[in-house]
């Protein structure tokens, strides 16, 4: 018998099928980002990253050209199990023989190299807007400006963002889901609260406004506590994307886990807004004492998250995409090292015995809870992990990263910058 037969019929004992557990992983699509490659630069500008969110590190080999990018995630795609859907910005247009289109001027096809890209690998496509990182940002305000010029350009590049969400849709038969997220706020105590969440809150409907079909396109708002530079008030509050989500049809709230504060968790929430909303979104990352966007790892609380998601069955109901940035190692190590954990968790969540676990509570046995609890953690997990991975074609240990240190020798190492 091999290992993974032995940890099978282990799992077996406590009532768990793992080929079942492994069949609905592949399944389950996980939105890879393309920002992890080129520390969330993009195509269509040269100025710094704003906006309130940082990458810092100088590792070598960062991708400038969307040739690099594309080859980089290639690698990545390559090393990870799992079904994967492709996630981009639209500061990741690609423009041709000198071309350019300012970004409430986007159109689909300069995405179409994109679209391309997508297809041949069979993955689907999310879209961000881009509301940062440009000179039509005023005083850190987009879409919340009391400056109306300011305003309207975002709209317009927000409507844009719909259009080509549409396209992305019908070109891959799977739907997009579009996340609004702005760096909005302030440094220091400001003196309307309101004011700003008003306009905004007008700026989406009118984002929103724009013609498309609910079942190909899914916007969301993405909230936020606070930002470098923004520390004292975002416009976009868990309270704020919250309520507009809960009001405005087809709209989607997304939840970042390192949008809130230190001692908040997501894992929480998820259950929390299943009981209301047909769909949530989830930017999953890991925030080191504050929003850090530090590479995803197989901690406590993401192991938590998959938890949420899988035992209330709502695998097809939360739209899952990694965001994160480090820039002072590997990117691709980073990218591949963060979409692995979150496999690991979700196919750990999937093998865990929950039905007997709730059943436990639910009858009041907490005791006996406890002890299982404690005791699951102890199951032979790695074999089974080690199984998946081989049945995906990718290597399960640590010989993967011998691949990508190939890479950067060939590579990576000979990219100016
Ligand atoms: C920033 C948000 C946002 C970005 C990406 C690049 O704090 O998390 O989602 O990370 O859009
Ligand atoms: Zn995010």
């Amino acid at each position: 018998m091999t290992r993974y037969e032995q940890a099978k019929e282990i799992y077996a004992k406590y009532g768990v099928d793992v080929e079942k557990a492994i069949e609905k992983l592949k399944n389950a699509p996980v939105s890879l980002h393309c920002w992890q490659g080129d520390d969330v630069t993009g195509f269509d500008h040269d100025g710094p990253l704003t906006g309130g969110i940082q990458t810092t590190g100088n590792y070598i080999g960062k991708a400038t050209t969307p040739e690099q990018l594309m080859a980089d995630m290639d690698k990545v795609i390559s090393l990870c199990p799992g079904k994967k859907k492709l996630n981009l910005h639209a500061c990741y247009a690609i423009f041709e023989n000198g071309e350019y289109a300012d970004r409430d001027k986007l159109e689909p096809k300069h995405f179409k190299k994109w679209v391309d890209f997508a297809k041949e690998r069979g993955m689907g496509i999310d879209f961000n807007p881009t509301f940062f990182s440009h000179p039509k940002v005023k005083d850190g305000l987009t879409l919340s400006s009391p400056d109306e010029e300011t305003r309207r350009f975002w709209i317009e590049h927000g409507k844009a963002c719909i259009r080509i969400s549409q396209y992305f849709a019908e070109e891959t038969g799977i739907p997009c889901v579009m996340n609004i997220w702005t760096g909005d706020g302030y440094k220091d105590i400001p003196a309307d609260r309101m004011g700003p969440r008003m306009r905004y809150k007008e700026s989406i409907e009118e984002i929103l406004s724009e013609p498309f079909d609910k079942a190909k396109v899914k916007p969301c708002v993405e909230s936020k506590v606070f930002g470098i530079g923004v520390e004292s008030y975002t416009a976009g509050s868990a309270e704020f994307t919250l309520s507009f989500a809960a009001t405005h049809d087809g709209c989607l709230p997304l939840m970042d886990n390192g949008h809130y504060h230190p001692t908040e968790v997501v894992s929480d929430k998820i259950p929390a807004l299943l009981c209301f909303y047909p769909e949530i979104a989830l930017h999953i990352t890991r925030g080191v004492r504050w929003d850090s966007d530090h590479v995803l790892l197989l901690d406590d609380e993401t192991k938590e998250i998959a938890k949420e998601i899988v035992r209330n069955n709502a695998l097809n109901r939360v739209y899952m995409a990694l965001d994160y940035f480090d820039a002072s190692i590997n990117r691709i190590s980073a990218w591949v090292v963060g979409f692995r954990s979150w496999q690991k968790a979700l196919l750990m969540a999937l093998c865990t015995p929950n039905e007997m676990l709730a059943q436990l509570q639910n009858e009041g046995r907490l005791t006996e809870l406890m002890v299982m609890q404690e005791e699951v953690k102890m199951l032979p997990f790695g074999d089974i992990w080690e199984h998946y991975c081989k049945t995906e074609g990718v290597a399960a240990g640590t010989e993967w990263f011998k691949e990508i240190e190939e890479y950067e020798k060939e590579v990576l190492s000979k990219r100016s910058l």
